[in-house]
């Protein structure tokens, strides 16, 4: 018997396993700050198993940001984690993206390449060859209850809906960071959209007339952001000590300038919904809305979305919607609109993210085993 108890003569706290079960996940990114921060949770939470990263086109490239998800998952240690890179340009192709580069730098991810882990040119070939529509596809018919992420434009999880109509039925629960409800947009561009929804309209809507999301806004983000600042110091993960933390440091840098010059605050983003997806809990309040976006082409408020906050478009006694005089008057679905979050629990997943050493659990006991997380 004795030779199924681990001894550890530093390990002194024993937390009888939780009922949690293994969170599985298809996180869909365009690889900028934003997106590895929250990766850097989900690669390291311990009852999360991250099946699969896909990369789209957004703030980067498809292809830079497979590279720096390579990098993150050398800085995590997780390299065996299989990357497929999808779509290069939205539905209505929008041609060569440019990048931010005051905000992101030239590569996304603050244009550090010599900080630890450096970035490598074999970072560029590291990818799957499989697109990232039929990883979404192949790996929800091989595996149940996939939880799957949007982080970016959503043109990959909307060419997967069109192309196996039965995805939508597979999937346990979809989480989107984008798009807004109040109608607070975030791009230099002459838009009120929200950026992931704005670099590809059409593929959102065809994802929120699909399928039913739980959906972390921008104006969540954006209105929350200066009151929880109260409650959190958004740089505790970058003053751990650890190379990890290192790492997100160095690649929110020149972010975090670009934020103080701008007088806007460091706030989370994507990590709100990787930590929602993986902890239901640290969802505190939300909203139920029939939703659709708005496609115009020349509109201001082009990939916006649009709420219908009365429920005018919908007869609950008919079922079905009232204003059914086109295709996309007839696709309003009821989404999810993430409105409050617990930021102290999510500030607290990020700081053992990079220092897991602070992690309350590091030892779990399982009914029949004993085990070390690592
Ligand atoms: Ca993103």
């Amino acid at each position: 018997m004795i030779s199924h108890i681990i001894q550890s003569c530093f390990l002194i706290s024993f937390v009888l396993s939780t009922s949690q079960s293994t969170v599985k996940l298809i996180i869909d990114t365009d690889g900028v700050y934003d997106d590895i921060r929250g990766l850097t949770i989900a690669l390291t939470y311990p009852n999360v198993e991250v099946l699969a990263i896909t990369t789209v086109h957004g703030g980067v490239t498809a292809n830079q940001s497979a590279a720096n998800v390579v990098r993150l998952l050398r800085a995590v240690g997780k390299e065996s984690i299989p990357i497929f890179i999808g779509a290069q340009d939205s539905m209505i192709p929008k041609g060569k993206i440019e990048v931010w580069e005051e905000l992101f730098g030239y590569d996304g991810i603050g244009g550090v390449p010599d900080a630890n882990p450096k970035a490598l040119p074999s970072d560029f070939k590291s990818a799957q060859k499989m697109h990232a529509v039929d990883a979404i596809i192949q790996f929800t018919r091989n595996t149940s209850d996939v939880v799957l992420v949007g982080l970016g434009p959503l043109t990959n999880i909307a060419m997967a809906l069109q192309k196996d109509a039965d995805l939508a039925n597979r999937i346990r629960k979809v989480v989107i960071m984008g798009g807004n409800y109040l109608g607070i947009g975030n791009t230099q561009y002459n838009s009120t959209a929200e950026f992931n929804f704005l670099m590809d309209p059409e593929a959102a809507q065809i994802v929120l007339s699909s399928i039913h999301t739980t959906i972390v806004p921008w104006d969540t983000c954006f209105l929350k952001g200066p009151v929880y600042n109260e409650e959190v110091d958004y740089e505790e993960s970058l003053h751990q000590n650890t190379n990890l933390s290192y790492f997100l440091s160095n690649i929110t840098l020149k972010a975090r300038e670009f934020n103080t010059i701008a007088q806007q605050i460091y706030a989370f983003v994507d990590d709100i919904a990787i930590s929602i997806a993986i902890d239901p809990e640290i969802l505190k309040k939300s909203v139920e809305l029939y939703a659709s976006v708005e496609l115009e082409r020349e509109a201001k408020t082009r990939g916006q979305v649009t709420i219908d906050w009365l429920g005018t478009k919908y007869d609950p006694i008919d079922q079905q919607f009232k204003a059914a005089t086109n295709k996309n008057e007839a696709n309003w679905l009821k989404q999810t609109f993430v409105t409050e979050y617990d930021v102290k629990k999510i500030n607290q997943l990020l700081v053992e993210a990079v220092n897991p050493s602070i992690r309350k659990s590091n030892l779990l006991i399982s009914k029949n085993s004993l085990f070390i997380l690592a």
